[in-house]
């Protein structure tokens, strides 16, 4: 309510101001004075209100970088972060040096030349040595940031080092699922046909498969039987026989798989564990994030590891870092025992997007070990 009033306010503020310009101009064209004569003490005001104004601005952005300046992203915990910070602080060095100096050319030339009530402007048509300046300077600059940016960014997500740690990260409406790959460093395959209640990620493997095929055959038995009890008005029994079709292709995807099974190596997913509200990850190990989603745009955001990637539906993203500050460091540096590591979600996904993430722990490789070993495996889960 009060932002509405507000804004009325200013609205009307502005529409009045513009009305005061109008009886201005027409009271001006009634006296038959089209311009307005300035004097040579208003110019003088006019260009002092230009100087205090330019050094209020140049203050006032000093205050805001002092005050509110480490507010722009938490202390990096992450081997690349460093690197990361340095490309955004050479590129705020430079925009605000190019800002800086174009804003005091600004203020300079309005003080020189403000002073004569009546110059002349001197009319230059070309200068060779000027456009050369002003062409290749940006352009070296430019040329500077893109080369480092894009060997920053390749050394961010290539050159994976070969024993990382494969964890998969799974996205959905509205909360995030950990999966580790287990003792063979393998994630098991997954697919979405495979989706049920106990098997919220997909999971493939000989017990989830057999699970899965059983739940088709009932849902096809339930489609049948219902086909019977159609009455008018209801679900029609085109629609029911679409669904049976549908469900029976998906069944016959999955038998598939089956198939597959018979071979040797097929369970790789018996030994991954799957955590949800918070995952383990070790200090000084690279960690490899593989990211699905199950439903729509997210993102994996980690903010202290300097790392973000978008959780698309169909397509598995990767992301990697080394941690290098465990959850205890960070407790006794930031000094608030409440500090945790987190992933967000940095895609407004729907309703529940701001409450989207889960706790980070990053901690010894001992303590890491002890951790995982506690966790139940996706084959001994999948039993219960
Ligand atoms: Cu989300």
């Amino acid at each position: 309510m009060t932002a509405l009033l507000f804004s009325l306010v200013i609205i009307v503020g502005i529409v009045s101001i513009v009305q005061m310009l109008r009886v201005f101009d027409l009271s001006n064209a009634l006296k038959g004075t089209d311009e307005i004569q300035v004097n040579d003490q208003e110019t003088n005001n006019i260009r002092w209100a230009f100087v205090v104004f330019f050094l209020g601005f140049f203050a006032f952005f000093i205050y805001l970088v002092a005050s509110y300046g480490d507010q722009l992203l938490p202390q990096s915990a992450s081997l690349h972060g460093l690197e990361y910070d340095w490309l955004m602080d050479l590129n705020m060095i430079i925009i605000i040096t190019a800002a800086g100096l174009t804003h005091i050319l600004l203020m300079v030339f309005i003080f020189k030349y403000a002073k004569n009530v009546s110059p002349k402007a001197t009319f230059v048509t070309h200068n060779n040595r000027l456009e050369l300046i002003w062409t290749t300077t940006p352009a070296v600059v430019l040329t500077i940031i893109v080369i480092y940016g894009i060997s920053a960014w390749n050394s961010m997500l290539m050159d994976k080092p070969e024993d990382s740690i494969n964890i998969e990260l799974y996205a959905r409406q509205f909360d995030w699922t950990a999966r580790y790959a287990g003792e063979d460093n393998q994630l098991g395959k997954a697919n979405f046909r495979m989706i049920s209640t106990t098997n919220a990620l997909g999971v493939i493997n000989s017990s989830s498969i057999d699970d899965r095929l059983n739940e088709y055959d009932d849902k096809i038995f339930e489609l049948e039987a219902s086909r019977e009890k159609v009455f008018p008005g209801g679900v029609s029994d085109d629609e029911i026989l679409d669904n049976i079709i549908l469900v029976k292709k998906n069944r016959a995807a999955v038998l598939q798989y089956e198939e597959q099974s018979k071979n040797e190596n097929f369970d790789i997913a018996n030994d991954d564990i799957i955590t949800k509200v918070e995952f383990h990850i070790p200090v000084n190990k690279s960690v490899n994030f593989s990211i699905r989603s199950q439903d729509v745009l997210h993102s994996a955001y980690m903010p202290h590891f300097r790392a973000q990637m978008n959780a698309v539906p169909g397509v598995i993203t990767h992301f990697y870092f080394t941690p290098i500050i465990t959850t205890k460091e960070m407790k006794k540096i930031t000094g608030n025992p409440d500090f945790d590591y987190l992933l967000l979600c940095n895609k407004i996904c729907g309703a529940a997007h701001y409450n989207m993430q889960m706790n980070i722990i990053v901690e010894t490789e001992e303590e890491y070990n002890k951790w995982l070993a506690e966790q139940p495996k996706f084959n001994v889960a999948q039993a219960q």
